[in-house]
């Protein structure tokens, strides 16, 4: 790998992503190559000063850095199977949404390979609240940070190529956790015609006051050592009251049941005592449902 020439890029996949990706490079001044499956993807890239290639091969080999972003990781083997040789040499940060495994599935197949996770929309691309997750090869990495800068900020995790993929769902796991007790809380206060806007005011002091516990919380994880103020015993009879009160108010009770499963695991499992943060004892024996 050499940072020659890292400020060249190629993008493979022009979906709303793919494209935002390559508008990013344009706008920060990398010359770019544009590929994808379907040819008029490119029009408005090539209007931005993007080169259209008419092949993957030579989409590849225009630049020390492909970065590829297609649907699927089915997707991505598919087109590395039409590159042949091209990427000898050059590196490969996939930046596709896929499972661990399919990244190391994947680095598998590039020598010099980088999976990412983007914590991004596309409209947020290139701008000052990107994230983007990187793993796998440090070398490659460094060589070409300066370049994959320019999408949004880069947060190398380590030369294992799953881990982006696994911070991702950890991170997306954390929103939609939040987002399914927001919902169900609009849906109750909405039975009695309360807008969700106007509850907002409640809510959203309320969890930022639950995040500001997670240090306390992340703690207790990772020691075992579980707190005591709020017992889970005390917990799970709380939330079964929550989940009754649901049902009559007209509420499914379905994105909290599985809070009240894990919690009667816990407390079935000696954890009666504990603090919340003793349900991931529970988690990680992984028993199938
Ligand atoms: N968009 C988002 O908000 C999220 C944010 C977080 C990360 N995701 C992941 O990014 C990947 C791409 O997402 P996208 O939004 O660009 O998706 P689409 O607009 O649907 O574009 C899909 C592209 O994939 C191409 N494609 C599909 N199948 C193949 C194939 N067999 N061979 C080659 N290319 C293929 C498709 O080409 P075409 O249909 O235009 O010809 C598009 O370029 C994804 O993993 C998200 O989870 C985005």
């Amino acid at each position: 790998v050499t940072n020659s020439e890292t400020s060249t890029a190629t993008v493979l996949g022009l979906g709303a992503m793919g494209s935002a990706l390559a508008r990013a490079l344009l706008t920060a001044g990398h010359p770019t190559t544009v590929w994808n499956r379907s040819a008029d993807k490119a029009v408005p890239l090539v209007e931005q000063g993007a080169v259209r290639a008419s092949t993957v091969a030579e989409a590849i080999e225009a630049s020390p850095l492909t970065i590829v972003c297609l649907v699927d990781a089915t997707a991505v083997h598919e087109l590395l199977d039409e590159a042949g040789d091209a990427l000898s040499g050059r590196v490969l940060v996939n930046l596709t949404s896929g499972t661990p495994e399919h990244a190391r599935t994947l680095a598998d197949r590039a020598v010099h390979y980088v999976d990412g996770g983007i914590m991004a929309v596309p409209p947020m691309i290139g701008g000052p609240d990107a994230l983007v997750l990187y793993s796998g090869s440090g070398e490659a990495f460094a060589a070409h940070r300066p370049v994959l800068e320019s999408l949004g900020a880069a947060r190398y995790l380590g030369e294992d190529p799953g881990l982006a993929a696994l911070y991702d769902f950890a991170l997306l796991s954390g929103m939609y956790g939040m987002f399914a007790g927001a919902l169900h809380a609009y849906a109750l206060v909405g039975t009695e015609g309360v807008p969700a806007t106007a509850f907002n005011e409640l809510l959203v002091p309320w969890l930022d006051a639950m995040a500001s516990t997670l240090p306390r919380v992340a703690e207790e994880v990772d020691s075992g050592d579980y707190g005591s103020d709020s017992p889970l015993a005390m917990q799970a009879t709380g939330v079964a009251s929550l989940i009754e009160a649901s049902r009559a108010q007209g509420i499914t009770p379905d994105l909290i049941l599985p809070v009240k499963r894990l919690m009667d695991e816990a407390v079935a499992a000696g954890h009666g005592d504990s603090d919340v943060a003793a349900l991931v004892r529970v988690m990680a024996r992984g028993a199938p449902r």
